[in-house]
């Protein structure tokens, strides 16, 4: 899984790159949200989640497709927060550091890797197998796969102390995704802005001028990644040094078997 080695150095580089902003509106969907419209999905038989029947807000532009939920309401997303926050075990040491242009650099993030058993990818140029499923993420993870219908075998915790750590505009390599398969992102703790921005529209001298897609991701929210979004637009978490409270994300993802 190059895209750890890779994203975290463009990350590391690109993602102050967006200037502070202060914006009303509730939690949820920015101004820049393209149509946005409920999306009925399978209802969930009373698990204690808030997707009985899910609120879904189908974000559309071109080549994007998203769709969020408030998934947890909040006394449960609080429970599950605490959890993640005694459960996960983050990289330490060189798995925590990236090299940039010969330079190494803390990850302006904590991150750790679970999956299934005989899982392996590559980060940080060694083969690793991610840790075994333990129970607060298997719970997060079948929530989601009730919700969507979707599996995953795989999910890449990020944890940001405060509003400093990011994560710089990357996409997520769609080589090591099993082919026409989501990413799930399930946020808790802080609430963050989170950008999308078209692979045209990048750099200072763009080819084209589409515009950025504002979200907010909320305590206990869902935010599905359809393909063909991440061939398309780069993502990013920017600084918001306002943001004193810490964040915990999951992406869960489906990833296919290492080939020998
Ligand atoms: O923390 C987030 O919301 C973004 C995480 C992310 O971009 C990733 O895991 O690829």
């Amino acid at each position: 899984m190059d895209r750890f080695l890779v994203k975290g150095a463009v990350r590391g580089l690109t993602g102050e790159s967006e200037g502070e902003q202060t914006r009303g509106g509730p939690a949820g969907v920015g101004e820049e949200e393209g149509n946005s419209r409920k999306k009925p999905r399978r209802a969930a038989p009373g698990n204690g989640v808030d997707s009985a029947r899910p609120n879904w807000r189908h974000i559309r532009a071109e080549g994007l497709d998203c769709d969020y939920t408030v998934l947890f309401g909040k006394e449960e997303a609080d429970e599950i927060f605490q959890e993640l926050e005694k459960e996960v075990e983050y990289f330490t040491g060189a798995l925590a550091r990236v090299q940039v242009f010969g330079k190494w650099h803390n990850v302006p993030r904590k991150q750790a890797t679970y999956g299934d058993i005989g899982l392996t990818y590559t980060f940080s140029g060694l083969t690793l197998s991610p840790k075994p499923w333990i129970p607060i993420l298997e719970r997060v993870r079948d929530c989601v796969s009730l919700v969507t219908g979707q599996t995953f075998n795989f999910v890449l915790v990020n944890r940001y102390k405060d509003g400093c750590d990011h994560i710089g505009e990357h996409r997520d390599d769609e080589r090591e995704l099993a082919p026409g398969s989501p990413i799930a992102s399930v946020s808790f703790g802080a609430c963050r802005d989170f950008f999308f921005r078209h692979k045209d529209s990048r750099g200072k001298h763009p080819c084209r001028r589409l515009s950025v897609v504002r979200l907010q991701l909320a305590h206990g929210s869902l935010l599905m990644m359809n393909p063909p979004t991440n061939t398309h637009w780069y993502h990013s978490l920017p600084v918001r040094k306002k943001v004193l409270a810490p964040r915990v994300n999951l992406t869960f993802r489906r990833i296919l078997p290492a080939t020998k």
